[in-house]
């Protein structure tokens, strides 16, 4: 595990809200992006969905052509380098593709108490990693204003992948004023290009960005 500091006084308040980001099948073992071991947390974001009144649920929702997608550059292979504005740094196998199976909620993921379902990722020619905001940096999806109207402060983050959607998601939301706090224990990361995943996190710890692990919300502490 990495060198990260875990905060134990916090407790979950009516002004937080959770977010859970792309719990989809896709994403899961056997899906067209698997993130390893991503069904393992599926259970435990359930677990803490009662301490939330807010619960937003996001989805990676492409564009079946969509400009992320290797099959959409001749001769390049998923998980190539590639950058261009909005996408990259690497390419992606086809995944999310609105209105499939691979684009649903995990079958066991309680969707049912979201007060929020959020789409992101569906213009073609930019992708969108943040639930905040799409990768041009400028484009918002929405979310914030969402927030802001129900006076949230602190925004909780879980879900899939924790060096992509989670780190951008958590990026974005100190940026645009919020208080950020990643669930280590209910994430997963892809893992992809090789790095990746320890600069996104020393990124995080470095704009303040904090961690919890779920026993301590479900504890009720302090
Ligand atoms: C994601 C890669 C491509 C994510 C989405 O949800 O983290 N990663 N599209
Ligand atoms: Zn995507």
């Amino acid at each position: 595990m990495p060198d990260i500091r875990f905060i134990q006084d916090i407790a979950v308040t009516t002004d937080d809200a959770l977010i859970v980001v792309d719990l989809q099948t896709d994403f899961m073992p056997g899906g067209n992006l698997p993130v390893s071991e991503g069904d393992r947390i599926v259970r435990g974001i359930n677990r803490i969905l009662p301490l939330f009144r807010t619960v937003v649920a996001t989805q990676d929702w492409h564009p079946k052509d969509h400009r992320s997608f290797a099959a959409a550059h001749p001769g390049k292979k998923p998980y190539d380098l590639y950058e261009a504005p909005g996408l990259g740094p690497v390419l992606w196998p086809d995944h999310c593709v609105q209105g499939t199976k691979g684009a649903g909620f995990h079958p066991d993921f309680e969707d049912d108490r979201a007060t929020l379902i959020l789409r992101k990722g569906y213009h073609r020619d930019i992708d969108s990693y943040s639930v905040l905001k799409e990768n041009d940096m400028t484009t918002e999806t929405g979310l914030s204003g969402y927030l802001k109207t129900k006076n949230i402060r602190k925004v909780f983050l879980s879900g899939l992948a924790l060096d992509y959607c989670v780190f951008y998601s958590a990026k974005d939301a100190v940026a645009m004023g919020f208080e950020a706090v990643v669930i280590y224990d209910l994430s997963r990361p892809v893992a992809s290009p090789p790095g990746h995943l320890e600069t996104s996190l020393k990124m995080m710890e470095d704009i303040g960005v904090l961690f919890v692990m779920s026993e301590t919300l479900l504890n009720g502490s302090p």
